[in-house]
């Protein structure tokens, strides 16, 4: 995807806060430190449009960002951090559920996983609830540049193989480091995309 323009539209938490924008969107999730907002500014071509922090579970804001004035990205708050207080947890689940079964303009979800953890229990019940909402997943493995080039062939298998899945045919291995696998995500996003081409 050529990326024409980039820009960070508004953050926001509940329906009154979402973008009145009616382009097509595309939301990431993860653990939190996944690598999310690395992976948005890699996509976008951007060094710091999306906030790398070094403070896991700091963010619990949606944030969103314009992309060629075609599509939306959305960066959601990361879950899964250990240290998050109680209520913390709690307000993730709501205010999720309520973006994904409110915001209608979404068509699909990103779900990153860290390529040394897989599919854990809160990925596989986001996974579950894009199904529940009508959301194409799209299954992204990230950091891959962490492992050597043998043991990435052996986890990609692994990977796929706990889910049931086929690991060429259903996920994007990333890495925001190299940029490896930015061309086949656009790819799967912009075939989401009745009208963009991915060019
Ligand atoms: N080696 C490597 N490091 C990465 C990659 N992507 C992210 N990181 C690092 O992992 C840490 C977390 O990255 P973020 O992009 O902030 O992750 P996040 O999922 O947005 O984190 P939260 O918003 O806090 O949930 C940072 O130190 C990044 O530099 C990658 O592809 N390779
Ligand atoms: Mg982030």
């Amino acid at each position: 995807m050529k990326i024409r323009s980039a820009t960070f539209v508004k953050s926001g938490v509940r329906p009154a806060d979402f973008p009145a924008d009616d382009l097509p969107e595309v939301a990431f999730a993860g653990r939190s430190n996944v690598g999310k907002s690395s992976l948005m500014n890699c996509l976008m071509q951007r060094r710091n449009l999306v906030r790398v922090s070094n403070t896991p579970g700091r963010t619990q804001l949606l944030n969103w960002f314009n992309v060629n004035d075609q599509l939306l990205l959305c960066d959601l708050p990361g879950y899964g951090f250990a240290r998050a207080p109680e209520h913390v947890r709690r307000n993730w689940g709501a205010m999720i559920e309520t973006y994904l079964e409110r915001r209608e303009n979404l068509l699909a979800i990103a779900i990153l996983v860290d390529v040394r953890r897989g599919f854990e229990d809160d990925d596989l019940q986001l996974l579950h609830a894009a199904g529940q909402f009508n959301l194409q997943p799209i299954l992204v493995v990230t950091k891959c540049d962490k492992l050597s080039r043998n043991a990435l062939f052996n986890r990609r298998h692994a990977i796929a193989r706990d889910l049931g899945t086929d690991p060429d045919r259903d996920m994007v291995f990333f890495s925001s480091l190299s940029g490896d696998g930015r061309d086949l995500l656009w790819k799967r996003i912009a075939g989401l995309l009745p009208g963009v081409e991915n060019t």
